[in-house]
């Protein structure tokens, strides 16, 4: 036979660079559902039974077309549980010429393709993956040298390779790059954004649905309903129907938050765009074209434009510019251990309660629950970042190392000490007062800033301004709060500790389950869940 094409999981999309040009007649596609991948951390069920199900939808599609495909499903008996183990029992049963593959979202299984052709003794031929528009080495060119990696230049760099939302001059659309500022509103009384559509579980669907329930029923989150759309035709649907029902409004609300409505007018694209079921460019296209046609205004299309095209490519450009040492750093010295209450969504802060309930329903939560109350409390409350990485990785449909980690480890927790963000994204309960109704339902006090009742994102961001203060006083984008700090008096300060030890001694902070007193860690628990 020809090549063997060896296809991951988060890889499905049939103009990938490993398929460009497959000959149906000698090739052979290979896909494996590996037991590795599942628990090297314990994914989300729904994030599992999406994967598997796009998966095998994929391979259907391909057969249709009369490709040859091999495709290892969990429960084979001969399944071997790893990428590298199943690609050697492919190149034995059907001594292949040589392997392509498309580069992967992770230093860890880069690092071990890079060993596969030595393995194997055949050429193992891995290809830049296309379905970015920026290449990891046209990154590292743009970055090297540069003493910060600026977003907003990057952005604005990509926005004249693409042309999207650039006018005949070769400017940028309503004389702006950025319309950030117009994004910030609460969502009004009145407002009732349409969620996105379910997709109703197909025979397939259900098949994997029975083989997550049994094989990874201990992992976090519920399973059912599942509604995640599964083929590239759904996808298409999904990104239809942001485009007519939530684009319009996506940029005014996009930092909002509301009590049990959980997808407000974000677009819940990401698990597609980042399994290949959809691509970037496809995508910000779109919705140039809905700006063009007038059904959204500039705010929306741009923030949205900005997303994909600027931070999306921009964190991954800066992951494989800086691993594997990226991962190693600790900047703030943060070593609390993950509250089990990430795991559990048993708190009194409602705002945390909310957010995790609708990350164990939907294996996803809208960007800013993630950065400015699961990710800000961790940040101020100074819990390990390997420890908070792994959780977001775990829990979203969407989370692949490459994304996962520059945001958490670069934008929540500064823990890279400013590669990728100018400041750490600190903010006490006012920020999610303004931006949410959570606090009136909340068993804490949003205006008290110390004592019992008091909401602890109060007493702990205050808590983190002074516990950093040497490293962050200087830094000009801290000086507010820090010109705040030297106004209060001892007094103030000492309550705003003794508030923070005592809540860092309580039962909400406990990283262990309630009946379950001792060392755990979400690789070896199980979680039993909302
Ligand atoms: C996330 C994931 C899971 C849960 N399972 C599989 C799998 O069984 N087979 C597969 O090919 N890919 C899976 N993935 C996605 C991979 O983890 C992903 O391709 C790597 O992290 C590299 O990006
Ligand atoms: Fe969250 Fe504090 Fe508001 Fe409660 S009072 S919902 S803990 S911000």
């Amino acid at each position: 036979m020809g090549a063997l094409r060896f296809v991951l999981g988060d890889q499905l999309n049939r103009r990938i660079s490993s398929l460009v040009d497959l000959d149906p007649e000698a090739d052979l596609v290979l896909m494996v559902e590996v037991t590795e991948e599942a628990t090297y951390v314990r994914h989300h069920k729904q994030k599992i039974a999406f994967l598997f199900s796009a998966m095998r939808h994929f391979a259907e599609e391909l057969r249709g077309e009369g490709v040859q495909v091999a495709y290892v499903r969990l429960d084979d008996p001969e399944n071997t549980g790893s990428f590298s183990g199943e690609l050697a029992r492919a190149v034995d049963r059907h001594r292949p010429e040589r392997v392509v593959v498309a580069e992967p979202g992770e230093w860890r299984v880069w690092d071990a393709m890079r060993r596969w052709s030595e393995r194997l003794g055949l050429p193992v031929e891995i290809r830049e993956d296309n379905r970015f528009l920026c290449s990891r080495a046209a990154f590292s060119r743009w970055a090297e040298g540069k003493p910060a990696y600026t977003m907003e230049f990057f952005y604005r760099a990509m926005r004249k390779q693409t042309g999207l939302l650039m006018d005949e001059a070769g400017g940028p659309e309503g004389g702006r790059w950025n319309f950030d500022r117009e994004n910030r509103k609460p969502l009004p009384k009145r407002a009732d954004p349409p969620p996105p559509p379910r997709f109703e579980p197909d025979a397939i669907t259900r098949d994997v649905l029975v083989l997550v329930h049994e094989r990874f029923d201990g992992h976090f989150g519920r399973l059912e309903p599942f509604g995640w759309a599964v083929t590239r035709a759904d996808a298409v649907a999904a990104l239809s129907h942001f485009l007519e029902h939530r684009l319009h409004s996506y940029g005014d609300y996009q930092d909002a938050m509301r009590e049990g409505v959980d997808f407000l007018y974000h677009s819940a694209l990401s698990p597609y765009l980042n399994s290949g079921l959809l691509t970037a460019e496809e995508v910000a296209r779109a919705v140039e074209l809905a700006w063009r046609e007038g059904l959204a205004p500039l705010n929306a299309a741009e923030g949205f434009i900005r997303q994909v095209i600027g931070w999306r490519e921009y964190v991954r450009g800066v992951y494989w510019h800086r691993m594997p040492d990226y991962a190693a750093t600790n900047a703030l010295g943060a070593t609390r251990r993950l509250p089990w209450f990430y795991w559990s969504g048993e708190t009194r802060m409602n705002c945390l309660a909310d957010c995790i309930r609708s990350t164990a329903d939907h294996a996803w939560a809208h960007h800013i629950q993630r950065l400015m109350v699961t990710g800000n409390f961790a940040l101020i409350a100074g819990i390990r970042p390997s420890e908070v990485e792994e959780w977001y990785l775990v829990v979203y449909t969407d989370a692949y190392e490459w994304v996962e980690l520059p945001n958490t480890h670069g934008m929540i927790l500064y823990a890279d000490g400013g590669v990728l963000g100018t400041k750490p994204y600190a903010a006490s309960g006012a920020y999610i007062n303004r931006m949410s109704d959570y606090c009136g339902r909340c068993h804490y006090d949003v205006r008290e800033r110390t004592g019992e009742k008091a909401c602890p994102f109060n007493y702990l961001y205050w808590d983190f301004i002074m516990r950093h203060e040497d490293g962050l006083a200087d830094n000009p984008r801290m000086r507010m709060p820090y010109t705040t700090l030297a106004r209060m008096s001892d007094a103030q300060r000492t309550a705003i500790r003794e508030s923070a030890e005592a809540f860092f001694a309580s039962p909400e902070m406990s990283p262990d389950p309630p009946d379950r007193p001792g060392p755990a860690s979400a690789r070896d628990v199980q979680p039993s869940l909302l």
